[in-house]
């Protein structure tokens, strides 16, 4: 139809010469159009801000196009579509990464420059979108990259925070927090469409009527707010296809309770509806406690509602009623339990609006959920009061309880009146009196499939928290080994690397399909090689000293050893440990004679990471860790041979710079805790040697890069129950004891504010034996200063890390959730003619 219109536009060339065009020019004239048109400023003058907002809109624009092709092609084709539901979305920043992943980052570069704008200064204006925790909501990022490069019909659906991730600040050593309010200036990358809005109900009464031999259940509620979908387009790499993330943020729902208004006070009727809002205002910053928040079960609710309504309609829209067809052509991902109301949600559009009876409706929704776990933490373990979810959500209790009989029944017939396994495999906790929904079991007898998120993770949900689920179904578990993106965590990140990478194996077909990597064992060896990884190894950390002198005020020396150990703080992650080692290397330092200190490898220790607010003893250990550091970095007679700093407000956009930089990193959780772990794949990947305990995916890791490429350490997983049941008896070494005092004698200063920490791992407290692993952990740094002296075994094994790290890229997971779990396949946009 273009160029058939009358007049002037009779010239517009077809559709194909309508898309932007990436020549420096082109570039330069859409960045100045937004500065002019769409933000309203001097073409003339516009600072470093402005020229970012201008350069992130102009990359939008192309990224539309991109989207809308895709979506159309999605349309056209119909493939069977998967949609990853997620509390977390931890994005980070999207300037670098869209340039890099739409292949114009150069062009971009040099319109930038030639305008005399620095595109690494314009970088760091962006904020991070920090919706997320930790792993979790990171893990759900870098599977939309994947799942953008991989051209899989793929949706994201989450919560649009307007307050995300914290920022944490140190004050005197004290974490506060402070809030990241990131939309003040808006956000470039996002598209507002207020017409794909739903209402979403909360509170009220069921009621039941009889029509035609029928119940029929309608729920009337007491509140209502309206979902609103942004949507954030989601580049592939080295393809057309764009994804989309949406996001909901809650706006007042328009026509709802108008009697509100009639009783008077207009005032006090309009700001009850701007509370609507909140909904979706805050993250909770939990990590891995469960919060019996009201709040938090309506924004659960809220989101997967909107969800199920937008993917209901999109699948009526093609076709029709036939309802049949729909796990034919849709599944969901739960990520972890905070979605999982999506399943009698499901269940109560089927049965209650569309009509299609229990039994028609179930086997429609017991076919389309899979349900990933991602923590065996009891304390995270998701449970909603039952009173709580029946005044909020009364169809769903119903419909809960409705599946929980049916499903009861079944292990009746199975089992008999065990009534002990009943109760114990129950949907319904009931305890003194109490009744939980169990949100986990509710998901496992719901879901088609049940997924750990490591070899050693998915061994132990089977025989632990789903030892009777795995009896019953052993069919429907699986394991899906985490992975991270290489574009972001290597490619786009690290450079220096990827050039030397690239030029080394010839192509960059390793950013596509992360095995290529392998072949750089050849090189392992080789001196020049060596050399030259050494320098990209330099360059990194040049780029790390510069940050951490502006974040914690302290010089570190680019020639001592990075050992870094960065992620949220919890005990089982053991930042105790750590801590504890390096009271000991100070010491003995101390006590050496200067002669003997000229021999000792020169070392930066680096931490990092959020409590949350709280959570007393972590807090207190970024309190020790900063104590330490503060006596360490002070202290003249050491000088470089030993820093401590504690990184502020660890996040995405700081992770990119301080794990290139790394040249060892610590994964020392107690073995058994942590469910996988994805930086100890970042860090590997990143030619860092790991140090750490035989737990989550660092078993696999080190399974393919060679035991003898890292450092190994502590209990196995196996060996901790007794362990544990035995540490009242343990008697520690008297290298714990001496650092122990150390702390509790004031060496460090706030001997009273730490004795609490000191004591979780005393009298026979010890739950995560920090006590137990301690010898053993000294005993591997020790050997990590050793092979440092050596220089070029150690790059070897940090060639050899790299090397091996193929496996851990979300494209391999991805991929395996698509062909076991999803049965979804690639659906490629095609390239517009005349490309
Ligand atoms: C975390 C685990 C990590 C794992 C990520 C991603 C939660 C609840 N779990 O070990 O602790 O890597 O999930 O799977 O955040």
């Amino acid at each position: 139809k273009f160029g058939t219109s009358a007049g002037k536009s009779a010239s517009i060339s077809p559709i194909m010469d309508t898309y932007k065009k990436n020549d420096v020019l082109s570039i330069q004239e859409n960045i100045v159009s937004h500065i002019e048109y769409t933000m309203a400023r001097s073409r003339y003058r516009f600072d470093d801000f402005e020229c970012y907002q201008a350069t992130a809109l102009s990359l939008r624009d192309r990224l539309v196009e991109q989207w809308n092709d895709t979506q159309t092609h999605f349309k056209d084709q119909d493939p069977k579509r998967v949609y990853y539901l997620s509390m977390e979305f931890l994005m980070g920043r999207s300037l670098l990464n869209t340039l890099y992943n739409i292949d114009v980052h150069e062009n971009y570069e040099e319109a930038l420059r030639e305008m005399g704008y620095k595109l690494e200064t314009l970088v760091e204006q962006e904020r991070d979108a920090a919706l997320g925790n930790g792993g979790l909501g990171r893990l759900a990022a870098c599977f939309l990259d994947s799942m953008a490069a991989l051209n899989l019909p793929a949706w994201g659906y989450g919560l649009r925070y307007q307050y995300g991730m914290f920022k944490q600040t140190l004050v005197n050593g004290f974490q506060h927090e402070q809030p990241d309010y990131w939309l003040t200036f808006g956000n470039p990358w996002e598209i507002e469409r207020p017409v794909v809005s739903y209402p979403i109900n909360f509170f009220g009464h069921v009621s039941l009527q009889e029509e035609a031999g029928r119940q029929i259940f309608t729920w009337s509620p007491g509140e209502q707010v309206t979902a609103v979908a942004h949507d954030n387009p989601i580049p592939g790499f080295a393809t057309r296809n764009c994804i989309n993330l949406r996001l909901w943020s809650a706006k007042p729902a328009r026509e709802f309770d108008l009697e509100a208004f009639n009783t008077g006070d207009y005032v006090a009727a309009i700001l009850s509806k701007q509370r609507a809002e909140t909904l979706s205002s805050v993250l909770y910053p939990n990590d891995r406690t469960y919060e019996g928040k009201e709040l938090r079960l309506k924004q659960q609710h809220f989101f997967v509602s909107a969800t199920i309504q937008d993917v209901v309609r999109r699948f009526a829209d093609l076709h029709r009623d036939n309802w049949d067809l729909f796990p034919e052509k849709v599944v969901f991902q739960l990520n972890d339990t905070h979605p999982t109301i999506a399943v009698p949600e499901l269940m109560r559009v089927l049965v209650d609006i569309y009509k299609l009876g229990w039994t028609r409706s179930w086997n429609i929704v017991s076919k389309v959920f899979a349900f990933t776990n991602h923590t065996v933490l009891p304390e995270a373990l998701e449970k909603w009061s039952v009173g709580l979810m029946e005044r909020l959500l009364p169809r769903h209790m119903q419909i809960i309880y409705d599946i929980n009989w049916r499903y009861l029944q079944q292990l009746r017939a199975k089992f008999g009146d065990d009534w002990d396994r009943i109760s114990r495999m129950s949907i319904i906790e009931e305890a003194y009196g109490e009744k939980y929904v169990r949100m986990a079991y509710l998901g496992v007898v719901c879901a088609h499939t049940v997924n750990g998120v490591a070899d050693l993770h998915t061994n132990i949900i089977k025989n632990t928290i789903f030892k009777d689920f795995y009896a019953l179904w052993p069919e429907k578990f699986q394991n899906k080994t985490n992975g991270v993106t290489q574009r972001r965590w290597l490619a786009f990140c690290n450079p220096p690397l990827r050039k030397l990478i690239s030029r080394t194996l010839g192509n960059e077909e390793w950013i596509t399909d992360l095995y290529k990597v392998q072949e750089l064992r050849k090189y392992a060896d080789n001196a020049a090689f060596q050399a030259e990884w050494q320098q990209a190894k330099k360059e990194a950390k040049q780029r790390a000293v510069g940050m951490i002198e502006r974040l914690c005020g302290v010089k570190v020396s680019p020639d001592a050893m990075f050992d870094v150990q960065v992620k949220r703080i919890h005990e089982y992650k053991r930042q105790l440990l750590n801590v504890l080692g390096i009271v000991h290397r100070y010491n003995t330092l101390k006590s050496m004679p200067p002669e003997k200190r000229k021999t000792v490898v020169p070392r930066v220790c680096i931490i990092g990471g959020k409590a949350a607010p709280g959570y007393d003893i972590a807090k207190r250990i970024i309190k020790l860790v900063c104590a330490v550091g503060d006596k360490i970095n002070n202290d003249p007679e050491i000088g470089d041979l030993l820093k401590l700093v504690f990184v502020p407000d660890y996040n995405v956009s700081s992770a990119e710079v301080l794990i290139p930089a790394s040249d060892v990193s610590q994964h020392i959780s107690t073995a058994g805790t942590e469910a996988s772990g994805t930086s100890n794949m970042k860090f590997s990947m990143n030619g860092s040697l790991i140090l750490g305990t035989m737990d989550g995916a660092t078993i696999e890791i080190v399974d393919e890069i060679g035991e003898e490429n890292a450092f190994i350490f502590g209990a196995r997983a196996p060996e901790v129950g007794k362990l544990r049941a035995e540490r009242h008896a343990y008697q520690p070494d008297e290298r714990f004891n001496k650092v122990v005092q150390a702390v509790r004698s004031g060496q460090f200063g706030w001997a009273d504010y730490l004795e609490p920490v000191m004591h979780t791992i005393t009298n026979g407290g010890d739950y995560y034996l920090v006590a137990n692993d301690f010898p053993a952990y000294l005993e591997a740094q020790d050997k990590v200063d050793q092979v440092y002296k050596d220089q070029k075994q150690w790059c070897k094994m940090s060639i050899m890390s790299t090397a091996g790290s193929g496996r851990f890229s979300t494209d391999r997971t991805i991929s395996n959730y698509a062909k076991d779990i999803w049965k979804v396949e690639p659906c490629v946009v095609p390239m517009p003619e005349g490309a």
